[in-house]
């Protein structure tokens, strides 16, 4: 079906013939429902998905659909087909590289010694504050892209590289901009306790009080802040610094998630788990404690490879653990300057399995339904279920298993967003 240029630069083009009105019957398909609950994925063999004004209807065996004399018949050919990703964990929003960084960490210099060097974070503050909402758009845009060529429907995309009140509402603006400028549904967090800057130096709290909460709320009154977050690390915040965060999100009703134990255990998944977090993200050095805390909470782990990956951490997050408590474990790519400069869902994907052990179904799990429950979305995507948003990815593989295996592959055949299909 030849598809029309969706927009200058991106590579990927819409259905000509797709509208938000359009009843449309995808059949001949095996879908991977990733219903809760269900083995395997949820799979189904001879599928369909009946989908109207950019909802499911109905997802599962084509035997069960209900009358669809009415609605567009698309023929997927017996491909496979899954909910469309969820990278539940970016910082795609910035100014400038730090390459430079790179080498010095392959001449031996650690993540942590450049930080505190006055590198890392830090460095990528002047490159973002210097550039203006379209130009941070202009420069996020390329890495979105190549996430949105890999079947991501929904992106969370965070502030933190501002450090100042104007700078950190202008990448919020920026991440809301992409949401109008390319089919995919944006969630933001607020992550002013990413680093302290330059200016504040060894002044945590002057900063927290000056900056993070007084921006907090100017971003908060502008509908900017989907979730709050914040890096509880030895170069960053302390967990008492982080919870004078927290007790402003959590009275300004926003949900929270938070960078904890990613080089070193201050407790701070176990302080995400007291204000009942959406997630606790890296958790390399996360210990039985907060294992048992995350999941009274249900707050979901979500795994970050990339990170693990180029900064050559030892110490991987306690899976096993995660499992036995019955922890949600989801992945994201983490994509930032500094630690993870890493577009593609699916080399994340297979990172976890690799580096992490992660079995094939949980790894579509994370990338899908778990990313979906660590915005707090699941009610509207990272299920083929009816009633959510028809977002979903068709794929040219023979078995799902080769979304993990292959490195550096994309077998996507074409994917959809609220109904609309994007030919690759
Ligand atoms: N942990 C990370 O890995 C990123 N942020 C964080 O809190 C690193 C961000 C950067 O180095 O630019
Ligand atoms: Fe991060």
């Amino acid at each position: 079906m030849k598809g029309v240029k969706l927009m200058r630069g991106n590579n990927f083009s819409e259905d000509s013939t797709a509208s938000d009105g359009a009843i449309r019957v995808w059949r001949n398909a095996r879908l991977a429902t990733l219903k809760e609950g269900s083995a395997r994925l949820g799979t189904v063999e001879k599928g369909a998905i009946l989908t109207k004004d950019g909802r499911i209807v109905f997802a599962g065996s084509e035997a069960d659909l209900p009358d669809v004399s009415n609605a567009d018949a698309i023929d997927l050919e017996g491909r496979w087909v899954t909910p469309g990703l969820v990278d539940c964990h970016t910082h795609i929003v910035y100014g400038g590289n730090r390459a430079r960084e790179f080498e010095m960490r392959l001449e031996g210099a650690s993540y942590e010694e450049i930080a505190r060097a006055g590198g890392g974070i830090v460095s990528s503050v002047n490159a973002t504050r210097a550039l203006s909402v379209d130009e941070l758009v202009a420069v996020a845009l390329p890495r979105l892209d190549t996430l949105l060529a890999e079947g991501v429907t929904t992106i969370e995309v965070k502030s933190g590289y501002g450090l100042n009140i104007p700078s950190e509402l202008k990448m919020l603006r920026a991440a809301r901009r992409l949401e109008e400028v390319r089919p995919v549904r944006v969630v933001t967090s607020y992550l002013g306790a990413h680093a302290t800057p330059a200016e504040y130096k060894g002044r945590n709290g002057d900063y927290i009080d000056d900056v993070v909460l007084p921006g907090l709320r100017q971003a908060h009154a502008e509908g900017l802040v989907d979730a709050v977050d914040g890096f509880c690390e030895g170069i960053a915040f302390s967990t008492a610094e982080i919870a004078r965060v927290f007790d402003l999100a959590r009275s300004l009703g926003i949900p929270v998630k938070l960078h904890a134990e990613q080089l070193s255990n201050l407790g701070g998944a176990k302080l995400a788990a007291s204000y009942g977090a959406l997630s606790a993200d890296h958790v390399e050095y996360l210990d039985e404690d907060g294992v048992k805390a995350m999941a009274a909470a249900g707050t979901v782990a979500v795994l970050l490879p990339g990170a693990f990956y180029a900064i050559n951490e030892k110490q991987k997050p306690p899976v096993k653990a995660l499992r036995e408590a019955g922890v949600s474990i989801a992945i994201a790519t983490d994509s930032n300057p500094g630690t993870s400069p890493l577009t593609s869902l699916l080399l994340t994907m297979n990172m976890a399995a690799t580096l992490f052990r992660l079995t094939v179904e949980e790894c579509i799990a994370g990338a899908t339904r778990e990313g979906g429950r660590a915005l707090g979305l699941l009610s509207e995507t990272g299920t083929l279920e009816a009633g959510k948003s028809a977002d979903f990815a068709i794929w040219d593989v023979e078995s799902l298993a080769e979304l993990v295996y292959r490195i550096g592959f994309n077998p996507l055949h074409a994917h959809v967003f609220k109904g609309k299909r994007f030919n690759r």
